[in-house]
């Protein structure tokens, strides 16, 4: 998917981090369970993903900078008889070596038994963690406890998060990872159309939205997240997830949905008239969405703080919103628009990376500017998937029908007849 050369070139920035006579370590997390024998299915914790490729729970990733010299390690879980004849999945020290290009690779029980090295060389000064800083306090992550037991046997150590360090390399993202996101943006769209060429009344969310499953599914791909698929005033309820309702004539539904690709994630959202038709109302607020939308998109450029976009689309929409009678003042909007407008999006959907940045080219967010009327029924929002590039800005998900015009024209040349639905 993405070649270890990136990988290779992700280890060079993390090598710069590390001070002399340090030693850093970024874990891939573990499996978690889910019910019985049943494990949920496992994805690396981003950082180490982006620093390895490898994918597989219970390893770690080592790397030393000690009296001048500089050496990676990548500890992986032993390999599993049962796992390889069960699920088909196995790998040894030497496929794992051939497939990151990591110069040494061992089995976890040497992690074990290496521990106690920061005594046996007391040149050790300082101890590099990744520890995510989302995670609750309570339950205390792997890196963390990590962290606490190295300490408590060495407490002269110096302890460094290169959490925030990772985050901020990740930010600015490389062609290769662009490749990505652009493949799952097409499989979304894809997925989109697939929706609006069955949507019709009567349906009930879930069923429109397995049309979306089946394309991710028969392009082998994932979700980035669980779809939302809400029709009339669930689509107040930002993160509805039940989908559950029979849509009726005359309602809107809001998608707000991904397809995943190689770990890069898309993020996606639109409304659409279930019946094939805005009505004269539904088509004025949904217009003072998308001019929301757009003139973030106009604003998106290398220099422009990131956090001014929100503010943008925020006062277009007060704009419209007085000029059609709904509020008297600008600030009135917050009873309508109550979320911020988007998101960096790379490994993780809501990606990390600092919101006051001032924009950069490779820079990858969303934009997600909406509307919620709970009193009418009326729930709006418009996201797209946005690269920055050198001048402005690319929409990835540009292909996916957006103005009233596209959605109404689309729906009535590709709406398969009711009895072929299913
Ligand atoms: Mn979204």
């Amino acid at each position: 998917m993405i070649s270890k050369e990136f990988h290779a070139s992700r280890r060079a920035l993390y090598r710069e981090l590390l001070e002399e006579n340090s030693v850093g370590f970024v874990f891939s997390g573990q499996e978690k369970e889910d019910r019985g024998d049943q494990m949920f299915s496992f994805t690396p914790y981003a950082n180490f993903y982006y620093l390895t490729g490898f994918d597989q729970p219970k390893a770690v990733f080592v790397a030393s900078k000690i009296m001048g010299v500089y050496r990676e390690v990548l500890y992986i879980d032993h390999p599993d008889e049962m796992k390889a004849r069960w699920q088909g999945i196995s790998y040894d020290k030497e496929s794992v070596k051939e497939e990151t290009g990591i110069a040494q690779v061992e089995y976890l029980e040497r992690f074990e038994e290496k521990l106690p090295f920061f005594s046996g060389r007391n040149v050790i000064e300082h101890l590099y963690v990744d520890i995510a800083n989302w995670e609750d306090g309570f339950s205390r992550n792997q890196a963390q406890c990590f962290a606490d037991k190295v300490l408590s046997c060495y407490p002269y150590l110096k302890v460094h998060n290169t959490f925030q360090d990772l985050a901020h390399m990740r930010q600015v993202e490389e062609p290769e990872e662009i490749a990505l996101h652009r493949r799952a943006c097409e499989i979304t769209t894809e997925g989109v159309k697939n929706i609006l060429a069955h949507l019709r009344p009567g349906m009930k969310e879930y069923e429109i939205e397995a049309y979306f499953d089946f394309t991710l599914k028969s392009n082998h791909a994932r979700h980035a997240f669980s779809t939302i698929a809400a029709s009339g005033k669930n689509a107040c309820v930002l993160h509805y997830v039940a989908n559950d309702r029979t849509m009726e004539e005359g309602d809107l539904i809001l998608f707000d949905l991904g397809a995943e690709w190689g770990l890069y994630a898309s993020d996606v959202s639109r409304t659409f008239p279930v019946g094939g038709r805005f009505t004269e109302q539904q088509k004025q607020l949904y217009n003072v969405v998308l001019k929301g939308l757009d003139a973030a998109i106009a604003r998106t450029k290398p220099g422009q703080p990131k956090n001014e976009l929100q503010e943008i689309s925020k006062s277009v929409m007060a704009e419209e919103l007085i000029r059609l009678g709904m509020i008297e003042k600008p600030e009135e909007i917050s009873r309508y628009y109550f979320h911020s407008s988007g998101h960096y999006i790379g490994l993780y959907t809501h990606d990390v990376g600092d919101d006051r940045a001032v924009l950069e080219p490779n820079m990858m967010f969303t934009l997600e500017p909406g509307l919620y009327f709970e009193e009418l029924g009326i729930g709006i929002r418009i996201e797209d998937t946005i690269l920055v590039t050198e001048n402005g800005c690319e929409v990835l998900s540009a292909g996916i029908p957006k103005t009233v015009e596209e959605i109404e024209k689309f729906m009535q040349e590709h709406r398969k007849p009711s009895e072929e639905a299913f």
